[in-house]
């Protein structure tokens, strides 16, 4: 059975999770990361020696990086969902997903930690502001873009959704001044209709 290690509270973790209810691969899950097991430890730092969260380990397989790892167990199991095989449709989910990695999570970083996480070390209120409104004007970029899409952002339901769902249900969900977006917010209400999507897109979540 697959082995996830990682809280659920990381919106990475959660990524995996919900690609595992999606495609229905039996896993367990153990809580490692902040506010429980360090990934400091040695035990952990043999899996990921960047001592982040989540690993996966599948059989003798140990795998890293919460997108690389969306894409290893849709292509292993998803039998054709999630990731299509075609080659221009399979980079329009990946360029959504590299999107989100790299330029929005790197929007967030600085509120995310001062606003939400409250970490020592992120006080400073210029770069909350800084952060704070270059998330949002990403946001809305992304809020112009779904006028051109479907329900999903790429034809069916796929990765692409559940990274910019995650990601829009973070966005939703900080305590930060939002402009409305009315496809941004058609977008999330029709993720949440899914179970997994309601699960990980919950209350419970940043
Ligand atoms: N690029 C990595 C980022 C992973 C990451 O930043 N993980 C955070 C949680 S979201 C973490 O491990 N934080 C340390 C901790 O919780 O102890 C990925 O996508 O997997």
């Amino acid at each position: 059975m697959l082995r996830i290690l990682g809280r659920t509270s990381s919106i990475n973790v959660r990524k995996v999770l919900w690609v595992c209810e999606e495609l229905g691969i039996a896993h367990s899950r153990e809580d490692w990361g902040s506010g429980f097991r360090s990934t400091r430890e040695a035990e952990f730092l043999k899996l990921n020696p960047r001592a982040l969260i989540p690993v996966v380990v599948d059989g003798e397989t140990i795998l890293t990086e919460s997108n690389a790892i969306c894409r290893y167990l849709a292509t292993r199991y998803g039998n054709g969902a999630l990731f299509p095989d075609d080659p221009v449709k399979r980079a329009e989910v990946e360029a959504w997903m590299d999107w989100m990695i790299a330029d929005l999570n790197g929007s967030w970083r600085y509120a995310v930690q001062a606003l939400v996480r409250k970490r020592p070390g992120f006080d400073n209120p210029a770069e909350v502001q800084r952060s704070t409104s270059e998330w949002n004007g990403l946001m809305a970029v992304f809020d112009a873009q779904l006028e051109t899409t479907g329900e999903y952002l790429c034809g069916e339901f796929s990765l692409a959704d559940i990274v910019m769902g995650l990601a829009t249900h973070r966005w939703q969900q900080a305590p930060i001044a939002r402009v409305n977006l009315p496809r941004v917010t058609r977008y999330a209400e029709g993720l949440r209709r899914r179970s997994a999507g309601a699960r990980f897109m919950g209350p419970d979540f940043d």
